[in-house]
């Protein structure tokens, strides 16, 4: 089945595997179209992909309708056999065996790498955390800031039964220089 340009696919600022596919989109430039959602609340009228990650991408199926892809590494080799021109995939094969260990190492440990600095450092902490739950979509949002306000009802009541002050001093105090 032909594709359709601008590919659709689904993912969001913060998912290295939507980056490492916006990367590859960009560079083959292939035009794409990618629509901000999470794959626990995917955009409506699409289809749902076997294994629910990002980034999802809606590809020509065999009977003609859009059909939802994930992982990335296939979807990479699928894209070089519908598109000519700037592939990625060396043409040596031990290149291309090299290409496809080095993808693979990424894939597999750099995520460790950005985990760690995602949740490591306080500054990256409260920013993962109050950016994270809105990418992954509204609802998710919306849980996460009802939760966080219900903990922070529960915080003040807490320190006030203590006799303490409702809000505690700020981090930067509390932190060690
Ligand atoms: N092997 C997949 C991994 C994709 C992946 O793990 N994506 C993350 C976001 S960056 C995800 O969807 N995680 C959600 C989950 O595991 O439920 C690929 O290369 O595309």
């Amino acid at each position: 089945m032909a594709f359709t340009i601008p590919i659709s696919l689904m993912g969001v600022p913060g998912s290295p595997y939507t980056r490492k596919m916006l990367a590859v989109l960009r560079y083959r430039r292939i035009p794409y179209r990618l629509l901000l959602a999470s794959h626990r609340a995917p955009p409506k009228g699409m289809p749902r992909s076997k294994v629910p990650l990002l980034p999802t991408f809606y590809f020509p199926g065999a009977n003609g309708e859009l059909e939802a892809v994930t992982d990335s590494t296939p979807i990479i080799r699928r894209l070089e056999n519908e598109f000519q021109g700037r592939s990625i995939i060396p043409s040596d094969p031990v290149i291309a065996f090299l290409d496809y260990l080095l993808e693979d190492y990424g894939d597999e440990w750099l995520t460790k790498a950005m985990f760690h600095y995602r949740w490591y450092y306080r500054a990256d902490i409260e920013n993962a955390g109050n950016i994270l739950p809105i990418w992954a979509g509204w609802l998710v949002a919306a849980v996460v800031v009802a939760g966080y306000a219900l903990t922070k009802l529960s915080a003040v009541q807490s320190r006030r039964r203590r006799g303490l002050p409702a809000d505690p001093p700020p981090i930067s105090s509390r932190m060690a220089s």
